[in-house]
């Protein structure tokens, strides 16, 4: 498929898909079609995705369109390697890799495109997900994961900060995360302790 192809088909594909379509898949086919999706959401294990549930959702309430899906570095690499080489083809903006142990993944996906990776490290049974952390935020100089907290609120803030990211030439997000901030804020300030 040619480039002009690809986008005419990005353009119709997003007129006709919403946010409410985008579905968890534990899909394994091949990532070789044109997304509407601006940020892929990627996790190790269908296990991961209770905790990632946290980031589509934070995607929704910014009405940002997102693809989930289930790949592993270590159980399906050719897989990882082929969704993040064409990802930027695809129409992807952000990646955010999630995934708990030996959490190698975002580091992969980061070594296989040049798209903003951000890395959720997963809370693991064995050692509370500082396993995770470690093998998530210790990259080589070169190959950037931009490593949130562990577990949910890493979850979330890797949505806000993909909103962040797309913001940048997006006014009507940026418009949105300044509401967002400011309803956090209110909330603080009526808070009443009995
Ligand atoms: N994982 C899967 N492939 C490589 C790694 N590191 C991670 C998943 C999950 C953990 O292993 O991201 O957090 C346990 O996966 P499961 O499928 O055994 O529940």
């Amino acid at each position: 498929m040619t480039k002009k192809q690809t986008k005419s088909k990005q353009n119709k594909s997003s007129s006709r898909k919403s946010i409410n379509e985008n579905k968890f898949s534990e899909s394994s086919r091949p990532p070789v079609s044109a997304s509407s999706s601006l940020v892929a959401i990627i996790m190790g294990s269908q296990s991961d995705w209770d905790t990632m549930r946290n980031a589509s959702e934070t995607l929704n309430q910014f009405g940002v369109a997102h693809e989930c899906r289930v790949i592993s570095a270590h159980r399906s690499p050719s897989l990882a390697s082929e969704f993040a080489s064409s990802a930027e083809e695809r129409g992807f903006e952000v990646i955010i890799g999630a995934a708990g142990g030996a959490a190698h993944l975002a580091g992969v996906l980061a070594a296989h495109s040049t798209l903003p990776v951000l890395g959720v490290p997963m809370r693991s049974e064995a050692l509370n997900g500082l396993d995770s952390l470690l093998a998530t935020v210790q990259m080589p100089g070169g190959i950037p994961v931009a490593t949130l907290a562990i577990g949910k609120p890493g979850a979330v803030n890797a949505a806000l900060f993909a909103v962040a990211i797309l913001a940048n030439n997006r006014p009507d997000l940026r418009e949105k995360l300044h509401r967002f901030r400011e309803a956090q804020e209110a909330k603080i300030r009526a808070t009443v302790l009995q």
